[in-house]
């Protein structure tokens, strides 16, 4: 049996849950409230560093979730999300590694506006968007003609970088106009059905607000 550990806005968790329902396998959902839970013994034995997501496989821990896709990936290869052809699968883990290293931790000053609270650095904001916008050009640089990166299928570049870019243009207020072919990549993935099923609801998204703004006050 797979549990996945998760939190509903957090993009680490929601690539694992993507990847789960893309190969089509049964998994229990486990909420952990990021106001505390994590540092619950019971879930420190599952991860010491009390991070989501963590996957447990009937017994078998798993945390990192660039290392959970790879082990879901070897374990369950139908189906594939790794190309085969050497520069593809180069492709896919330079997006994979740009969306993590470089991508997300430039949304850490926009997310005064993706949760609409106050207190946004304009400064910080300004050098965000730019490293944004170097981002978005490598991804416009490396989709060709194929659909996906790398590949005329889904791959797990699609799934890392698609579950951190929609919120960048649905509520960073980043626009996708001058990236066409990342925004369409972007349109074509919201719509298939794991990432609609993964989507978070407003309810989760006030949840997150009100932590954040607790958390802020408390400073
Ligand atoms: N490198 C880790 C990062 C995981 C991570 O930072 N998770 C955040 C949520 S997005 C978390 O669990 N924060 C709560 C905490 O660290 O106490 C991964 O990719 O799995």
């Amino acid at each position: 049996m797979l549990t996945l550990y998760h939190a509903p806005v957090s993009p680490n968790s929601r690539r694992v849950w993507v990847t789960l329902l893309e190969k089509g396998r049964e998994f229990e959902l486990v909420e952990v409230k990021l106001s505390g839970e994590q540092f619950k013994p019971d879930f420190l034995a599952i991860n010491p560093f009390h991070h989501i997501p963590a996957l447990v496989d009937d017994g078998f821990n798993v945390v990192e979730s660039l290392a959970i896709l790879d082990y879901l990936e070897a374990k369950y290869p139908t189906p594939n999300l790794l190309p085969k052809d050497v520069k593809d699968l180069t492709i896919v883990r330079m997006v994979q590694m740009v969306s993590v290293n470089e991508l997300l931790p430039a949304l850490t000053p926009l997310v005064q506006r993706i949760l609409d609270l106050p207190g946004e650095d304009p400064e910080k904001v300004e050098k965000a968007e730019q490293k944004i916008a170097t981002v978005l050009t490598f991804f416009e640089n490396l989709l060709d003609d194929r659909p996906y990166f790398g590949s005329d299928n889904l791959t797990l570049a699609d799934v890392v970088a698609g579950t951190i870019i929609p919120i960048l243009s649905l509520r960073g207020g980043i626009s996708l106009d001058k990236y066409p072919k990342v925004s369409g990549w972007c349109s074509g993935l919201i719509t298939r059905p794991a990432w609609q099923a993964s989507e978070a609801t407003e309810a989760t998204f006030a949840e997150f607000r009100s932590n954040m703004l607790a958390r802020m006050q408390q400073k």
